[in-house]
């Protein structure tokens, strides 16, 4: 250790941080080197230092060693201590029956074993010895918090069936949507570039600082959304980045952005499109790049030569100029960056509008070039995904066929979506057919945040006949729908490893909670138990060999091993960074033939897009105004004269997470619904009052949020609000429903390409609750009352949906 007062030379890091070891004691404490990325859950996954104390976590700092963060930490993981210790944390499996679901304290511990025991005889004697195949089984997943590739494990490989999906997120409406959309365009999902492929980040002497930031429907200080950690923002600012906006709402970075487009939500596709007239008209296109590499030209040029910054500038309610002043400093300013915006993914027109924009990246030179938009592969090619396990060889292609959506989806079938379409699961749940009778949970609250149209959900879910769900605390979903509970392990109380995209990291156990198990843990014993045969013989009994099987069956397998990884002994690091290469184009790495251009029909990138076209899908983006809007809806417009967004990113909350969290509240107790001064004045509400929001579908309460940076005529609400203070029983159900925004949004209504929905584009009215108006709680409402939607007037407004399902059939309930 250096004297106090002595000066720290960056040099000296490596060895004050104990280069290369993964524990040593400091003090009263024992220190961890290791990775947090979930529970509790984030996109990221930043470089650790467990203190620990007497096998518990006392409290967490950031690795100074991992260049990734650097040291540096979100208040989430400050306050990991409280996550881990809160009294709502789950400590054994749990069992009720299914009739006591709304009775938490039905709820009745039993062993490991005899849940295993359940899970066995289940399938056995209910699904198999009553005749169900075993695609009646399904998996439900949440975001990528490290949690995604498990559960396709588990129902492929241990049940055997091809259904999985997010769990009732209509239209899959995060990243599939971009990824969608770009992998049709260019055979490959660019990100934008922060150095973050390369080791020595900023310093990489290819690397090039983005002239321009293009932050589209996003806001990633707050979100560190999807392995990027928003900091970078502000670091590559600092070299001279600029910022270019496109947004609703006055935030940081528009403030010291040379532009933002001030839009009305869900017109994001008009505007692209726009910004594409602009760069064509005024021929800022980079001929270089796309002359050579950009196919469909002429076609897109027609295509948008209409789309005039004043025809976008009515739909979208801005100003014209912007739009061109934001076209030409995207396409002059050097290298221009776009980080990943869950906006755009979160409406109808959501793959439109990717398009678009990536159209707009293609014709500046911005794709896969140091500073912009570089196409990301999984470091050696493991997979560790949503798509994880469904080609392990275990599911005939009968019953691969079986798959939820494929049938009815293109995208689907040829692969676009790793998992079922979720809109077809919601309709299954609700016709009973196919029968979907035993669900498995893993990382998802759907009727607190993740499925559109609350109400619909939590009655669809109520139809499943077992319902397994593995979680860290008592939740909504447990306490309403569930029947066994498994309680699962936090990050440093797991065996575990990340893959995407880069670099590859692994991390320890170095505690034990009660019975909790990793979800890791969870796929082998529940592997184990339903199918020996497979697990034992990929080696797989325990969850190290599970991790390291990953790492050696990926396509270019790395030379270390898991435990090589997960004790620091690669180059002295606990992650390894895969070689990376800027303009793989131009090289034919990016084609299994070897041959120079992307992975598509024509091996370029495709404004005019072929598979599109062969899957009888329009080929070009068109805009299309949401479901529901001013100019869709006219009538409904006058009755409900709000546009409503949903669900911007804080930086207390995680989703449906840390609401138990004192810390986190202190600073952000209720929901919040942010307006415009002159729309509260219009509407009789204050900042601070507790309001109904209210739309076609249902209605919930929120506290007003006067800001003046809101577009007006617009308000955004928060999502993923409950109350782990308030009554789990049914009907509240911790309040889960009483400030639920998705009691307002839609199920079954997808976008054209089967992914997208509108949870960032509705409308709505604002007026604040009185004792009169407030008798019947939104719980009551749904859970005693049928829901906000009665059942037999439900519709299913995407065609697909429609074409298998029909109309309406009522089941019993
Ligand atoms: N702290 C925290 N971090 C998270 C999450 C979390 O819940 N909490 N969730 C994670 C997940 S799963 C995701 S997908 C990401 C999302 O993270 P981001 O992609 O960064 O998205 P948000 O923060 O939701 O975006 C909010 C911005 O979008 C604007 N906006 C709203 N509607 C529209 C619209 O129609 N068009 C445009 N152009 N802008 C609009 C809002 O005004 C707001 O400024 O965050 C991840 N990170
Ligand atoms: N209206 C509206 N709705 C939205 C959004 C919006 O912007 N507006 N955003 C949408 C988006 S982009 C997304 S991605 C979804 C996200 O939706 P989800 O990912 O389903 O998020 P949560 O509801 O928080 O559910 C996650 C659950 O997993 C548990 N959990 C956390 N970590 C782990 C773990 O490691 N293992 C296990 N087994 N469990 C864990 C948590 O305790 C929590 O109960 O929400 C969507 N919902
Ligand atoms: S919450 Fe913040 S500090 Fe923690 S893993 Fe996510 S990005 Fe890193
Ligand atoms: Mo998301």
């Amino acid at each position: 250790m250096k004297e106090k007062g002595e000066n720290v030379k960056l040099g000296n890091l490596d060895e004050l941080y104990h280069k290369g070891e993964v524990t040593w004691t400091e003090g009263e404490f024992t220190v961890e080197r290791g990775f947090q990325w979930t529970p509790p859950g984030c996109h990221n996954s930043c470089g650790m230092l467990y203190y620990m104390k007497d096998g518990k976590l006392d409290h967490a700092e950031g690795d100074p060693l991992f260049p990734y963060n650097g040291g540096r930490l979100c208040a989430r993981c400050l306050n990991l201590p409280e996550a881990a210790y809160h009294e709502e944390r789950l400590k054994y499996p749990m069992l009720r029956k299914r009739e006591d679901r709304g009775n938490v304290d039905a709820f009745e511990r039993i062993t490991w074993d005899e849940a295993l025991d359940v899970i066995h005889e289940y399938v056995v004697n209910e699904i198999d010895g009553k005749g169900y195949g075993r695609e009646s089984i399904f998996g439900m997943v949440g975001t990528g918090r490290n949690i995604c590739w498990q559960v396709p494990w588990i129902i492929n490989n241990a049940f055997g069936s091809p259904n999985t999906f997010c769990a009732l997120f209509t239209g899959d409406s995060c990243a599939v949507p971009r990824t969608a959309a770009t992998v049709a365009l260019m055979g490959s999902y660019p990100v934008s570039d922060f150095g973050q492929f390369n080791e020595q980040m900023l310093d990489h002497p290819e690397f090039q600082i983005p002239g321009t930031i293009l932050v589209w429907g996003s806001n990633p200080l707050r979100s560190n959304a999807d392995c990027f950690q928003g900091f970078w923002v502000t670091d590559v600012m600092k070299r001279g980045s600029k910022l270019v906006v496109v947004d609703p709402l006055i935030n940081w970075m528009s403030a010291k952005a040379e532009v933002q487009i001030q839009i009305r939500p869900g017109t994001d596709a008009a505007v692209a499109m726009a910004m594409n007239h602009v760069i064509i008209e005024e021929d800022l296109i980079d001929h270089e790049f796309a002359d050579k590499w950009c196919y469909g030209m002429d076609e897109w040029r027609e295509r948008v030569k209409d789309c005039t910054p004043e025809w976008a500038a009515e739909i979208a309610w801005c100003d014209a100029e912007d739009i061109r002043k934001a076209a030409r400093i995207v396409a002059t300013n050097g290298p221009c960056a776009a980080p990943f915006g869950v906006s755009n993914d979160q409406k109808r027109n959501g793959v439109a509008a990717y398009h678009a924009i990536f159209n707009m990246l293609a014709l500046t030179g911005n794709i896969d070039n140091p500073g912009g938009n570089v196409l990301a592969n999984t470091n050696w090619g493991e997979v560790m995904s949503y798509v994880a396990g469904y080609d392990e060889g275990v599911l005939t292609p009968e019953m691969k066929a079986k798959r939820l959506g494929d049938a009815e989806f293109p995208m689907h079938a040829v692969g676009f979506s790793a998992l079922g379409q979720p809109d077809m699961l919601m309709a299954a749940l609700e016709t009973g057919e196919p029968a979907m009778r035993m669900s498995f949970a893993m990382g998802t609250n759907p009727i607190a945040n993740m499925a559109a149209d609350a109400s619909r959900a939590y009655h669809a879910l109520m139809n499943v006949d077992f319902a397994i769900c593995c979680d860290y605390r008592m939740t909504p979903y447990i306490a309403g729908c569930v029947d066994l509970v498994l309680p699962v392990g936090m990050n440093w109380e797991r065996n575990t490893l990340r893959t995407w995209f880069t670099p590859m990291r692994a991390s320890r156990k170095v505690a034990q909670y009660y019975e909790c198990k990793s979800d890791e843990e969870i796929v082998v014993a529940i592997g184990n138990k339903m199918n020996p045969e497979f697990f034992q013989s990929k080696g797989i009994s325990t969850d190290t060999e599970m991790l390291n099987y990953i790492m050696e069956s990926a396509a270019n397998p790395p030379d270390f091993t898991w435990w090589d990884l997960a004790e620091s002994k690669v180059d002295g690091k606990n992650y390894a960074w895969p070689e990376y290469h800027y303009r793989k184009y131009e090289t034919g790495e990016l084609r299994p033939d070897g041959e120079p251009g992307f992975m598509t029909t024509t091996g370029q990138v495709e404004l005019y897009c072929l598979m599109f076209a062969g899957l009888g899908l329009n080929p070009m983006p068109q805009y299309e105004e949401p479901a529901q809007s001013p100019y869709s809806t006219p009538e409904l417009f006058e009755e409900y004269p709000l546009v409503l967004t949903t669900g911007g990113r804080n930086f207390e909350f995680f989703h449906s997470e840390q609401r138990e969290q004192a810390h986190m509240r202190a600073t952000y107790p209720d929901p919040r619904v942010r307006m415009n001064p002159a729309d509260a004045a219009k509407y009789g509400v204050e900042d601070g009052q507790w309001v109904w929001i209210e739309g076609t579908r249902g209605r919930c309460r929120q506290k007003v949020r006067v800001n003046e940076g809101m577009m007006e005529g617009v308000v955004e609400a928060d999502h993923g609000w409950w109350f782990p203070e308030r009554d789990g029983n049914a009907p509240e159900l911790f309040g889960v429903f009483d400030s639920n925004i998705n009691n307002l949004t839609e199920n079954c209504n997808c976008g054209e390409y089967s992914f997208g929905g509108d949870y960032r584009s509705l409308l709505c009215k604002i007026y604040p609750c009185t004792p009169e108006n407030s008798q019947v709680t939104p719980g009551q409402q749904v859970v005693e009352q049928g829901g906000f939607t009665k059942l037999e007037d439900t519709v299913y407004n995407n065609p697909a949906v429609n074409a298998r399902f029909g109309g309406m059939k009522k089941i019993e309930r």
